[in-house]
């Protein structure tokens, strides 16, 4: 790999590290890690002709992600469908309000876009095992790469909080299941202490490893848009996507695919809201929730690890961020569902319930090209669901009422359309 110039650096101090130093944040100053490539080559290898050639996926780019892509272990992530929400833009005010789906990813989220990146490196450094605290998607997503590469998989969940599909992921692919009676930052903070002293590497986004899997979602916007769009929205937690797709189009402008770069605007939920509550004072440094809570729970998250590289890329990008109440967001889930047809879960449903409420503030515009990224598939929360969507109808074996009832409900169409 090091033909390749790839290094592992801290954003705080700058202290370089070889890019096979098992690390997660500098051994000066605790700083947080980023990957740094040599673009002035990897520019003269690469053109949108070239990627196209190869199908849409992660590995399309695959000059861009620092691992050997001989060695990779893929579940084929990414190449997830943009949707131009027509109706739903159409409700709102918006024209060209885009939606990056990633709940098509393997495991049903984007985690799977870090994981295979992520994995590839585990390969690559002959580590056995891995690990991970997580509010959900990101045990799923590992507890499958785990499985594809052979190697052992413990996860650590705060208890009764994670949705039920997410749970039944990692222990159908054979995860070991720890669930910690305490919230997502305290498992974070107990799974990377055992990282640092037992012989399992840690796949959470503070793995900057993992984080260049994530930013190829900014390069299949481009890929698939035609072009960049005026801002890029999504939903804030650990805040290691945020950062990755930032990286990502801060690149295809560096190599001279591009030349202009998106308002990246972060979504969180009211009751976790703190790189909001920064962003909209204008803080220096964060104050963390102690005690977050939503109903959505992928993004139940106080102390988020990735903070300083989300408020950069908010800050850079003359971004912003917003947060939106519980009620808010399952109002927007269901007006996604029924509209567009794309089942998302509730943090994903906070993205585009943020892009309504600012369109609402007049800090979005109307003509502004919008893409929105809605993270994590509806079928990871079906409980969320069934309580937030209109009961079902139950009927005794009796045509005549069951008629009576549909007759009723095409009555209400007709007087709809009206
Ligand atoms: C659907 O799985 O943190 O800001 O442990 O599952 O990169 O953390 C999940 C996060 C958004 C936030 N949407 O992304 C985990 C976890 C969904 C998510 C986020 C998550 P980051």
């Amino acid at each position: 790999m090091s033909e390749r110039n790839i290094m592992l650096e801290c954003i705080n101090c700058g202290k370089k590290y070889p890019s096979d130093t098992v690390i997660y944040r500098c051994s000066s100053c605790g700083g947080l890690l980023d990957i740094i490539l040599d673009y002035d080559s990897i520019k003269e290898s690469i053109s949108w002709a070239k990627f196209k050639q190869r199908p849409l996926s992660v590995w399309r780019y695959y000059e861009l992600l620092p691992v050997n892509p001989k060695l990779k272990v893929s579940l084929l992530e990414g190449g997830t469908p943009l949707y131009h929400a027509k109706r739903l833009g159409e409700l709102i005010g918006l024209n060209n309000l885009y939606v990056k789906f990633e709940g098509a990813n393997p495991t049903g989220s984007f985690k799977d876009r870090g994981m295979t990146v992520g994995v590839t490196k585990v390969v690559e450094l002959g580590i056995k095992s891995v690990g991970c605290a997580s509010t959900g998607n990101t045990s799923a997503s590992l507890a499958a790469y785990a499985a594809k590469a052979g190697l052992a998989c413990f996860v650590l969940l705060p208890a009764g909080k994670v949705a039920m599909g997410k749970l039944s992921q990692a222990m159908l692919h054979g995860a070991h299941v720890i669930a910690l009676k305490g919230n997502f930052d305290q498992a974070l903070s107990i799974v990377e202490q055992i990282c640092n002293e037992e012989k399992i590497y840690l796949l959470n986004s503070l793995n900057p490893w993992r984080l260049e899997g994530q930013k190829t979602t900014a390069y299949e916007i481009v890929d698939q848009l035609g072009k960049v769009p005026d801002r890029v929205v999504l939903p804030v937690g650990n805040c290691g996507n945020i950062s990755a797709i930032w990286k990502g189009f801060k690149e295809l402008e560096t190599i001279y695919l591009t030349d202009t770069l998106p308002k990246m605007t972060g979504i969180q939920a009211k009751g976790a809201s703190p790189i909001v509550n920064m962003i909209k004072r204008n803080l220096k440094l964060i104050q963390f929730t102690d005690n977050p809570e939503t109903i959505a729970t992928a993004i139940r998250i106080g102390r988020p690890v990735n903070w300083p590289k989300a408020v950069k890329a908010i800050r850079e990008s003359n971004g912003t961020a917003e947060s939106v109440s519980d009620s808010e967001i399952i109002t927007m889930q269901k007006m996604l569902a029924k509209l567009e047809g794309i089942g998302v879960e509730p943090a994903s449903a906070a993205s585009l319930a943020g892009v309504q409420k600012l369109l609402e503030e007049g800090v979005i515009e109307r003509d502004e090209t919008i893409v929105s990224i809605t993270t994590g598939h509806m079928l990871k929360d079906p409980q969320e669901a069934i309580e937030i969507a209109e009961p079902v109808n139950e009927f005794e074996s009796d045509i005549i009422k069951i008629k009576y009832f549909i007759e009723s409900k095409l009555a209400e169409v007709v007087k709809a359309v009206r």
